[in-house]
């Protein structure tokens, strides 16, 4: 029997990182369902200071909701020349105070705006993935260094992917494979790791 597990997110890119990932690492059959799936037409109020804290308090509220067991991502990207900006911030970057989430164009031109003349252009994506479920939670946190370049390139990847320059591709994480940005990424190395938590409390239902 296939196991059911939600993932408790709004974002379609992330989904699909995210169910490509757990395919390649879990080591059971699985079900991945969205909160709509599961009825949840609510909004989960990312009030926690760090990417560790909203990534816990998306996945206690499903688990909370449905009784299924949930995994949560927060991310975000941190520039070094802007103090770690725009961090937990980095979905609502453009928006004003209060608003919700700005278009991903937005938010990449108010970066590049932000990073004219700075010479150091260093930058890391963080992701926080946490897992609730009766008997197991956890949160685990990775992250994958980069620079930011001063224009968009390439048509992959979502949000500030095109402006991430990775030095082992020589290329922004928009112009590279999903496979080659899942095997670098923040998200990539995070999931994984999870897997390997989740495998080992509920693997013995193995394919
Ligand atoms: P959920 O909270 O519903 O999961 P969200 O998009 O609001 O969706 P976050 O609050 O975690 O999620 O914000 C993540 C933002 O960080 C995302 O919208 C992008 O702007 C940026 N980001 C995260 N991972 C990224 C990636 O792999 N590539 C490019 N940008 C990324």
């Amino acid at each position: 029997m296939k196991m059911k597990l939600v993932f408790a997110s709004s974002n379609a890119h992330k989904l699909r990182e995210v169910k490509e990932l757990l395919t390649e690492s879990l080591s059971f059959d699985f079900e991945l369902l969205s909160p709509k799936d599961v009825g949840f037409g609510g909004d989960i109020v990312e009030n926690g200071e760090t990417f560790e804290e909203n990534s816990m308090i998306k996945a206690k509220t499903l688990f909370r909701f449905c009784g299924i067991p949930t995994l949560a991502d927060d991310s975000g990207l941190c520039v070094d020349a802007l103090g770690g900006a725009p961090g937990i911030h980095s979905a609502r970057y453009a928006a004003a105070p209060g608003e919700g989430n700005s278009p991903d164009l937005e938010n990449t031109a108010l970066l590049l705006k932000n990073m004219r003349g700075k010479e150091i252009r260093s930058a890391r994506f963080v992701c926080a993935v946490s897992f609730a479920s009766e008997d197991l939670s956890f949160c685990v946190r990775a992250a994958c260094e980069g620079e930011i370049i001063d224009e968009r390139r390439g048509e992959g990847g979502f949000g500030y992917d095109p402006v991430f320059f990775v030095e082992r591709f020589k290329k922004t994480l928009a112009e590279v494979s999903e496979e080659e940005k899942n095997s670098i990424s923040h998200r990539g190395q995070a999931v994984r790791r999870a897997a390997a938590l989740i495998n080992a409390a509920f693997g013995n239902d193995k394919k």
